[in-house]
């Protein structure tokens, strides 16, 4: 299998609700999606980032350039010799930039697990056929909203909340959905790096209200401050910025600067990587879970196969398509009981709504020229 050319397509689907971090808010999901056209199948995956470096360092406009000029070139000189483990290691040299080498090893594997006849379920090792879904809720303009939404949550089916915290948003809000919602709660709170060690005490006021983790309070180079934090709080610590690749996951756990991991794809530049993580967790046991970047649901199905291996025990940010857009790229994802299905067929297993998609086009380049 050979790639023949690559397109870049920039979408932009509005979100049905405003989502609101510690780092901003986002009305509509901005990405791009890669098809690669090979001679037996194509391939499709959606970028993990976001306009700008806000989540993390890396952002649209840099991942599209170091895709045209530095990651496809290398995949183009490949030949015929493909293979994710291929484009995996013909990618290394180039330093960090893992959402955009995700968006790229995806497509690729997209395209061969499609020639294939095999599903990214299939292909990583999916030992389930729905996963549980939580919810990540956004910072509200009162706690009155909040109650309505976590409330419109659950009557939906979601089996466990996560709560954006920032200071000044934090032991309120998460006393007030305890007490509306009972001590039965999977409630989890979820800062994006807004705190610093200094507010030991502070993030210590959770510890009562029985949270499953507390994911990234301290800035993502901070691994030796979490394991401080670690000792100072009895909430759990997540890590989601700070885990980039498997050795990151080692590190951080050897360290003691987590009990429990977000594991993304995209933030790890792959679902090669993602394994490795999940591998790596589970052999310290330490159980991980499937984190989100708003995907439509070319991004969501093999996140979704993803969440189906044996050590991601906890409910993921894998929310159904009507928690984000009124209309998907794909066929809507939905809650059955309180889980999403695992797509069976090849690849990705979705099908791409031509029609959306070329509604929700900016613009499409192709690579190379
Ligand atoms: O995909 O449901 C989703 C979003 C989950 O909260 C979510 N993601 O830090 O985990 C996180 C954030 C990062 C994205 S914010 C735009
Ligand atoms: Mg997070």
């Amino acid at each position: 299998m050979r790639v023949e050319h690559i397109e870049l397509r920039q979408v932009r689907i509005p979100l049905v609700t405003p989502f609101r971090t510690s780092f901003g808010t986002s009305h509509e999901r901005e990405t791009f999606l890669l098809r690669v056209v090979t001679a037996d199948a194509e391939g499709w995956a959606e970028c993990g980032a976001e306009p700008e470096p806000l989540y993390s360092s890396e952002f649209l406009a840099g991942a599209a350039t170091v895709l045209r000029d530095h990651l496809v070139p290398r995949v183009l000189a490949l030949g015929p010799a493909l293979g994710a483990e291929r484009i995996k290691n013909a990618l290394a040299p180039v330093k960090g930039n893992q959402m955009a080498k995700h968006v790229l090893e995806t497509a690729v594997l997209d395209a061969e697990l499609k020639a294939l006849g095999m599903s990214f379920g299939r292909y990583l090792g999916a030992v389930r056929d729905r996963v549980p879904a939580g919810v990540s809720v956004g910072i509200m303009d009162s706690i009155p909203a909040l109650v309505e939404a976590v409330g419109d949550y659950l009557a939906q089916g979601y089996q466990r909340i996560k709560l954006k915290i920032e200071p000044g948003w934090d032991i309120e809000p998460v006393r007030v959905i305890r007490e509306t919602y009972g001590d039965d709660l999977l409630l989890q709170v979820d800062a994006n790096t807004a705190y610093a060690l200094a507010d030991a005490r502070h993030l210590a006021q959770l510890d009562p209200f029985d949270l499953l983790l507390i994911e990234q309070p301290l800035p993502e180079d901070d691994l030796r401050g979490h394991a401080e934090l670690a000792r100072r709080i009895r909430t759990p610590i997540c890590l989601d910025e700070s885990i980039t690749s498997a050795r990151d996951a080692a590190t951080a756990i050897a360290l003691g600067a987590c009990q429990v991991i977000n594991v993304k794809p995209s933030r790890v530049g792959g679902y090669l990587e993602a394994r490795r993580i999940h591998d790596v967790a589970e052999a310290h046991g330490v159980p991980v879970w499937c984190g989100g970047m708003l995907e439509c649901g070319i991004g969501r199905g093999p996140n979704v196969a993803l969440a189906a291996l044996p050590n991601f025990v906890l409910p993921g940010d894998t929310s159904a398509s009507s928690r984000y857009f009124a209309q998907d790229l794909t066929p809507a994802f939905t809650l059955e009981d309180g889980n999403l299905r695992v797509p069976t067929g090849p690849g990705i297993g979705v099908e791409i709504r031509a029609d959306v998609l070329a509604d929700l086009t900016v613009s499409t380049t192709t690579i190379p020229l």
